[in-house]
């Protein structure tokens, strides 16, 4: 009898942790398809082409500084293509101020203004991820992020000037803003952030993974905003594909579980 509950107890314990488990999935994993590109893309910041037309967007996005309010007050949307020289990102932001004043590469981190955000690693091994930023005066930041506790792999603190130094090469982006840039007196639509990256860019991030892809192959990606008030009074958005609940989008578990397929 003894024996029969303990193997009760047991059963119920491993049934209510895989219950837990399929929570946490559930919750926390997103995945995407990423379909072949049909046709030809122009990076301009126009999603008009017909490959975007046809292509699925990833999902909502949710913000995830607010555990049980995920729900964003400014839309983003995100798709992803590839061919066999690029990986294709249309990000698509609601925005009714559009705005910005950082204008030079890799000086300081877009964060502290309004930026879309683009994380990828590659091989999913957490280790060796870019970072990419964004902002509607089409400024860049493309980072090399070694591993999230930000430190080399030989455990010595990072030189964030050696991790900005790191080029996503022959990177093609664009933004094209609907409404009026840096003026606070009228209500603006959005803006809209095209990006071409070429496989051979990543480099090192590269890691083990395939550079094209092939079909099947999975990346961990995550694209995120910050979305923020220009009053200084604090009042920021963070939004994200993957939900991170966290106050760091430097979750690489958690990314979206992105697969290339050969079908368009
Ligand atoms: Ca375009
Ligand atoms: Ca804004
Ligand atoms: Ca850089």
């Amino acid at each position: 009898m003894e024996k029969t509950l303990c193997a009760f107890a047991l059963t119920f314990l491993v049934s209510i942790t895989l219950l837990w488990a399929q929570e946490e999935n559930y919750e926390w994993k997103r995945t995407y398809e990423c379909r072949l590109k049909s046709g030809s893309i122009v990076v301009d910041g126009s999603g008009d082409e017909f490959a975007w037309q046809i292509a699925p967007e990833v999902g909502e996005f949710t913000r995830f500084q607010k555990k049980g309010d995920l729900v964003v007050e400014h839309r983003t949307t995100a798709k992803m293509l590839w061919d066999e020289d690029n990986l294709y990102f249309l990000i698509s932001v609601d925005d009714p101020d559009i705005w910005s004043t950082m204008t030079i590469r890799d000086k300081d981190c877009l964060c502290l203004e309004e930026t879309i955000e683009i994380f990828i690693d590659p091989d999913g091994d957490g280790k060796d991820y870019a970072e990419i930023h964004i902002n509607c005066l089409s400024t860049i930041n493309d980072i090399w992020i070694p591993q999230n506790n930000f430190k080399y792999h030989d455990g010595s603190p990072v030189d964030w000037t050696d991790l900005y130094a790191w080029t996503q090469e022959g990177m093609q982006y664009a933004v094209m803003n609907h409404g009026t840039v840096n003026n606070k007196d009228d209500i603006d639509n959005g803006s809209v952030f095209e990006f071409a990256l070429p496989w051979k860019g990543f480099g090192k991030i590269a890691g083990t993974a395939n550079t094209p892809p092939k079909p099947g192959d999975v990346w961990r990606i995550n694209v995120n905003r910050y979305e923020r008030s220009r009053n200084g009074d604090d009042n920021v958005e963070l939004s994200g594909w993957a939900p991170l609940d966290l106050r760091s989008y430097h979750v690489p578990d958690r990314y979206g579980f992105v697969t290339f397929t050969d079908k368009h």
